[in-house]
């Protein structure tokens, strides 16, 4: 982003014309930044309850905050001679590295207790990892050189805006784009076939066309024998499979099947773009399994224009990134909720520090958060906005954002390095992260010296330059601050992920048949796996996917959109069975809550799923996740922590507040 400063103010923000990926453009989050960055709502100074009951934030001065925390740590420090009581909950609210300053301070304590697992894309990356031993993904710049891309489970209209262009171009140059999704999103609009699917079934589509493909002579019998191993025992499993079955299960009709299956046999290369929508499902790791192994059936894998589209490991390769293990104790983020796990020892939570995290909107079963937040007796929470998490700490401290503080953005996706530069001062009294935990550090070495050997750099430029690893150097080639102020860097990869077709799996092979995901109780193959479905009870998905103009639970508060209160989309069809009225109040529901929202009409949505976009409403009190279970992804334990979170798999019923009486 290239932000225009006057007289110490933001006037104007544009995209970088250098950046290749976003090649000048913003999405409409990026365009509104002056507005956020300089909201009424913004916190201006820290906040401190002195007593939960009375529910009133007063500002007090850094100088107060500092001491209360300190006084905590002491506490704590001095009855357990350690600092695993002191607990820390981040995660995706700003990913840059500077951000990754509190991870680190927080190891440096000798060991604290840090809440691990993601939330977002852990169940596919243990996926991907099976097969290949690594997370590599070409540049997406390449997907143009496909003829057919597929996109399972993911909207990039919506997610990804800077994708669209180059689906374009691929559609201009005769290539043909397929949209596998159980919502007609935005996206499935520029789709040449749109397949509506049920979810949670994508694996058996994908079984289904590998064994078409292979029966039909389509698949690459050369990367089969040279490349792979396993794939006769896939076969084994997939030979069983009934055509008519998997479709119905699949919810879809032949005549796509077929057109899907023509497709695939006469394509030069096809990518496959997998969402991480894709992946919040009970199976949804063995589903991601099922799709890639379709693609390295056909050959897909290492060829140009082809392969595999989730996320590379690029953007965690930086020092401070790296430090949740050593001496934490780590609580899986499904389960700690419910008490320390025995395993890890008893020591309580007594101290709680929440940054760029909003889990009373964002975590699944948030009414059992609560509760459990409600017993730590001291919270911190570090934030632009007074959140509904921010409502419930102790002290809120106000944190700069990226315009008022310097950073290195990273991608997951694109491969792109680039230096954030401060371009304004902190909004009224905010600090930087670094700034904080680097003010926390000077005091703790003075009042418990030698539990807290964080270096305390003279400047947030400084402690960005000692974050660059050797891995850094040799894959972005830039060692430093400075290097990366002459412009961005780009990762130095082969532009087709294993051109080379040599695996980093023991044998060099791409492996169908995995023995370490057999080992960890999934079959060796990846073979569909049932999912969970509606019950009698339930009968209705409730699908509560990411909106194209707020991200998770930010950038509610601008006026972006028109809708400033959650509203359920239903099928007309359905609505009009139950007499529910376009725009009327209506109950959702199921065993954890009930909650009144407004029904609209929405023929983008089948007759069974129900539709609410994920996040934070400014004007209504409604947190749709009161709905959701804590219920797990299969995968994810391998590369986060802890298993995902299969958000997707809530089941509900919709009825009128009051039931007519004839
Ligand atoms: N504008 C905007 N951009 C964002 C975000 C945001 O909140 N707003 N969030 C960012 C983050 S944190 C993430 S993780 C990504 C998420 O990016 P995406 O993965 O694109 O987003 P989702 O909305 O979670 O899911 C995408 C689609 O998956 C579909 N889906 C659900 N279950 C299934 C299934 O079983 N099979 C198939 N085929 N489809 C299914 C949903 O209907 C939805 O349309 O986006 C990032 N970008
Ligand atoms: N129902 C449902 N729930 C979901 C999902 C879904 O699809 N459906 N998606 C899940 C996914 S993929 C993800 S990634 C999670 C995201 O959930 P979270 O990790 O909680 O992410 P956000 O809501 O984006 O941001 C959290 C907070 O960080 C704050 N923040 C932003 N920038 C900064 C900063 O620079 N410093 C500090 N200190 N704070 C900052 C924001 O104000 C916000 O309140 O939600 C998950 N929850
Ligand atoms: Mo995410």
């Amino acid at each position: 982003m290239i932000s225009s400063v006057e007289n110490g103010r933001l006037t104007h923000i544009s995209g970088n014309p250098y950046h290749s990926y976003t090649n000048g453009k913003l999405c409409a989050k990026g365009y509104s930044y002056i507005e956020k960055n300089e909201h009424p709502e913004r916190l201006k100074h820290p906040y401190y309850r002195a007593n939960r009951d009375s529910d009133r934030f007063v500002p007090i001065s850094w100088e107060k905050a500092y001491d209360l925390i300190i006084s905590q740590m002491t506490g704590i420090y001095e009855r357990y001679g350690n600092f695993l009581s002191l607990g820390l909950y981040k995660y995706s609210g700003n990913l840059g590295v500077h951000h990754f300053v509190v991870d680190e301070f927080f190891s440096s304590l000798g060991g604290t207790t840090q809440i691990t697992g993601s939330p977002c894309s852990s169940a596919g990356i243990d996926a991907l990892f099976y097969s290949t031993c690594a997370i590599k993904m070409s540049d997406p710049e390449q997907i143009c050189r496909s003829d057919l891309i597929i996109l399972w489970g993911s909207n990039p209209a919506n997610t990804n805006i800077h994708l669209v262009p180059f689906l374009s171009e691929m559609k201009d140059a005769g290539g043909k784009i397929i949209v596998i999704d159980p919502l007609m999103t935005k996206t499935a609009e520029m789709a040449d076939l749109y397949i509506q699917l049920h979810p949670g079934t994508d694996g058996l589509l994908a079984n289904l066309m590998t064994k078409y493909l292979y029966e039909a002579g389509a698949c690459d019998d050369v990367f089969l024998q040279n490349h792979a191993a396993g794939f006769d025992e896939f076969y084994q499993c997939l030979k069983e499979l009934d055509t008519e079955d998997g479709l119905s299960i699949c919810g879809i009709a032949e005549e796509a099947a077929v057109l899907l299956l023509n497709w695939l046999k006469h394509a030069r290369a096809v990518s496959h773009i997998i969402g991480f929508g894709l992946q919040r499902h009970a199976n949804g790791g063995q589903n991601i399994r099922a799709i890639e192994a379709l693609a390295a059936a056909r050959g897909d894998i290492g060829r140009i224009g082809g392969g595999v589209y989730y996320s590379h490991g690029h953007s965690g390769l930086f020092q401070n990134q790296q430090v949740k293990g050593g001496l934490n104790r780590l609580l899986d983020m499904n389960h700690w909720i419910d008490g320390i796990q025995p395993s890890a020892g008893q020591m309580p939570l007594e101290m709680l520090w929440i940054t760029c995290r909003n889990p009373l909107t964002q975590d699944p079963h948030p009414q059992r958060i609560q509760r459990r937040l409600q017993e730590i007796p001291f919270i911190v929470a570090v934030e632009h906005f007074m959140t509904p998490t921010a409502e419930l700490a102790d002290l809120v401290l106000p944190a700069t954002t990226h315009f008022e503080e310097y950073d290195i953005v990273a991608s997951y996706w694109h491969r792109e390095l680039a230096l954030n530069e401060q371009a304004v001062a902190p909004f009224y009294e905010s600090r930087s992260e670094w700034k904080i935990m680097t003010e926390l550090a000077k005091r703790l070495q003075l009042t418990l010296p030698g539990t807290c050997p964080f270096p305390v750099y003279a400047s947030e430029e400084e402690y960005l330059n000692s974050q660059f690893t050797e891995q850094v150097k040799r894959i972005y080639g830039v060692s430093s601050i400075a290097d990366l102020r002459k412009g961005i860097a780009l990762a130095k990869l082969e532009k087709t992920a294993w051109e080379s077709r040599e695996f980093a799996t023991p044998s060099g092979r791409y492996l169908f048949y995995s023995h370490e995901a057999e080992e960890d109780g999934f079959p060796a193959v990846p073979v569909y796996t049932a999912g969970r479905s509606p019950s009698e009870q339930y009968p209705f998905w409730l699908l509560t996917p990411h909106h194209a103009y707020t991200l998770n639970s930010q950038f509610h508060y601008l006026d972006l959109y028109e809708e400033k209160e959650a509203a359920v989309r239903i099928h007309p069809e359905t609505a009009q069975q139950l007499e529910i009225f376009n725009g009327e109040v209506v109950v959702v529901y199921n065993e954890q809550d009930a909650l009144t929202i407004k029904a609209i009409y929405s023929r983008r949505v089948p007759r069974d799923i129900l539709l609410v976009y994920q996040g934070w409403y400014p004007d209504s009190i409604i947190s749709i996740n009161r709905l959701i279970p804590v219920l797990e992804t299969d995968m994810g334990k391998k590369s986060s922590g802890a298993n995902g979170v299969a958000f997707y798999d809530t089941f509900v019923n919709i009825r009128k507040v009051t039931p007519r009486n004839y």
